[in-house]
């Protein structure tokens, strides 16, 4: 049955090819469907960039230091640049990315943002590119739901919310010369 349906499809894809070919009028456009991605979705949700996040959360902290994580999704046909970011939890809310310095890798902020490729994706995840939270005003505990607000280079923004959650990992230091205002306890 399902051959059957295949050599159906293939006729009309043969027949397809034989007619193209036999028409020289055929103009030099690609036969691939160039159907836009950003097809807006409703109405109802006004200028909303075409930017999603799988899985945000946060990494559990007493206060002061800790960061958010989660995979950026662009479902546009368009860059999409993260410029900053913003929450509840913390005045300071900063954009970073993990570098080698030294042989030690070392958190600073990321020059130009983050950037999510037209239909791709971008991980913010420990060890690497992070929402930086500086100086939580109030303890995450695991499940704890923080509204966060990403500003976006066209002046639109991205608003979600992360879970807290429990990580061991991404002890990451500061960049020397970071005035962090105090010692905090980024473990
Ligand atoms: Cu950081």
């Amino acid at each position: 049955m399902s051959s059957r349906f295949a050599l159906s499809l293939l006729a009309v894809a043969t027949a397809a090819a034989i007619s193209s070919c036999g028409s020289t009028e055929t103009p030099a456009a690609a036969p691939v469907a160039a159907v836009p991605v950003a097809s807006a979705p409703a109405a109802s949700t006004p200028a909303a960039p075409a930017l999603s996040i799988t899985d945000p959360w946060v990494k559990t902290a007493k206060k002061g230091m800790t960061a958010a994580f989660g995979t950026l999704v662009n479902n546009s046909g368009a860059d999409i640049t993260v410029v900053s970011g913003a929450s509840p939890l913390s005045p300071m809310i900063e954009l970073h990315e993990v570098v080698e310095s030294d042989g030690k890798m070392v958190m600073q902020p990321k020059k130009g943002g983050f950037v999510i490729p037209a239909g791709g994706t971008h991980e913010l995840t420990p060890g690497g590119d992070h929402i930086m939270i500086m100086d939580a005003k109030q303890p995450v505990e695991p499940g704890a739901e923080i509204p966060f607000t990403l500003t976006l280079a066209d002046g639109g923004t991205f608003e979600f919310t992360a879970l807290g959650k429990d990580f061991a990992g991404a002890k990451e230091d500061y960049q020397p010369g970071m005035d962090m205002g105090g010692e905090s306890d980024n473990g």
